[in-house]
């Protein structure tokens, strides 16, 4: 155990060299442009990943606490997403109800919901219907005129009369406790739900605010690239975090290359990539397993030339998710194994701890292999750095980028020396 606060980390590949703070300050200033003696010269770094592993989350946490923090419009625009969810998240398990279907059924796990009362589900129907029509203006307003893209006030209060009276109902209940979904997206924007689910007038009404806390754990799924500034022991940098998805991923290159043509003032000098562990257990609509298909796009990042040439951007990992891969690990033991075939059960002697942390180095070691034999890895010739994380715990992020900062800065200076 090492790295942040309470961070598990790869023993060896993790340790940072020694006196790095002070070499660091030396590597800052011959890294200073001799015009710009005055101004700390801004590092820019990105984040790689695939969707939902916890980029932006990272990002918000670094932002916290080396930047601004969340600017206003970032906090309207969580508020909006959270009142969202609750509304899609309502029309999701209403309409299962009312579909009735074997695939709905399967969606709803335990005994069969109640659905003869026809009234019930005509009553149901009206109110789906006027939801409906309240996201329809919404999305209209916000295709002419971003700003109105927002509830109303009079919408805030019509969606909170329509939700309490679905609510309310037993047989919404029932269902909203029997519902459950195999799409990741959904499950991490529904996890919003259960967060406020006995808040939901408080959710539509127009004080309602988030705390930093609620604010980290909203889900909005980054499109193209999200920048922010900040500074970490004296060095200015720039964090960009860019969308995962599928979709998103194609343009990581574009994004790799602009930064190369702009070499002179702002190229990327550290690339932090992000995996979620917690990934073990889910599938890709194209990929299969997304832990495996995570271990793939860092495979192929190894042999990057826009990170590699003329000289490697040097890179951490962070798997992060480990309190969710803790919590899964021992309901899931199947899935695990499909992924990773090799990894023996838990013996009678293990402890539960030691048991996860074994899957955990799995999954490390898989990182560092594909590292080590990887071009960029071959090239750089220094061990890569790996860092087991929950994204939510300020304390960890804080200590691990302070780390990483130093790691870009320090691995930037040898490469310096070796020209
Ligand atoms: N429990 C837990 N949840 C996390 C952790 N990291 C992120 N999350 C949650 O996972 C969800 C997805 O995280 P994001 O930070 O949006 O993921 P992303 O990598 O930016 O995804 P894209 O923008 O689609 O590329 C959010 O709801 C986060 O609150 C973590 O370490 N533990
Ligand atoms: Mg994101």
């Amino acid at each position: 155990m090492g790295g942040g606060a309470s961070a598990y980390r790869g023993g060896k590949t993790g340790d940072a060299p020694k006196n790095n703070r002070s070499r660091a300050k030396t590597v800052l200033s011959k890294l200073k442009p001799s015009q710009e003696k005055e101004t700390s010269p801004t590092l820019t770094m990105m984040m790689l990943g695939m969707g939902g592993v916890g980029k932006t989350t990272v990002h918000k946490q670094v932002t916290r606490t080396f930047g601004d923090g969340a600017t206003a419009d970032q906090i309207d625009a969580a508020i909006h997403a959270v009142r969202t969810v609750f509304v899609k998240k309502t029309l999701a398990v209403s309409n299962l109800i009312v579909e009735g279907t074997q695939e709905a059924a399967g969606r709803l796990s335990g005994p069969p919901i109640e659905t003869q009362n026809e009234g019930n589900m005509d009553t149901m129907l009206e109110k789906v219907d006027e939801i409906t029509d309240i996201l329809a203006s919404v999305d209209t307003r916000a295709k002419k005129n971003t700003s109105h893209s927002r509830f109303m006030d009079n919408e805030l209060d019509a969606l909170s009369a329509l939700l309490s009276e679905i609510w309310n109902t037993e047989i919404f209940r029932d269902a909203m406790s029997k519902y459950h979904s195999e799409d990741l997206e959904a499950e991490m924007e529904f996890s919003m739900v259960d967060r406020f689910a006995d808040q939901l007038q408080r959710v539509f009404s127009q004080q309602f605010s988030l705390s930093s806390e609620d604010f980290l754990a909203v889900r909005q799924p980054t499109r193209g690239i999200c920048k922010s500034l900040g500074s970490v022991s004296g060095s200015n940098f720039t964090l960009m975090d860019v969308g995962g998805q599928e979709l998103f991923q194609e343009e990581w290159n574009q994004m790799l290359s602009a930064s190369k043509m702009d070499m002179q003032k702002k190229p990327v000098v550290g690339i932090l990539y992000i995996a979620s562990l917690d990934d073990y257990r889910h599938k890709c609509k194209k990929k299969g397993n997304r832990l495996s298909a995570s271990l793939s796009n860092w495979k192929k990042l190894q042999s990057n030339s826009l990170i590699i040439d003329p000289d490697p951007v040097p890179i951490i990992v962070l798997l992060n998710k480990v309190d969710l891969f803790r919590k899964y690990l021992h309901k899931h033991k199947e899935d695990f194994h499909e992924a990773f075939e090799n990894t023996k059960e838990r013996g009678t002697k293990e402890s539960r701890s030691e048991y996860e942390n074994r899957c955990i180095s799995v999954v490390q070691k898989k990182f560092e292999e594909y590292y080590a034999h990887g071009k960029h890895g071959q090239k750089l010739k220094v061990p890569l750095q790996s860092y087991v994380t929950c994204a939510m715990d300020t304390t960890m992020v804080k200590s691990i980028f302070e780390k990483y900062v130093e790691v870009v800065i320090t691995q930037s200076m040898q490469l310096s020396f070796n020209c």
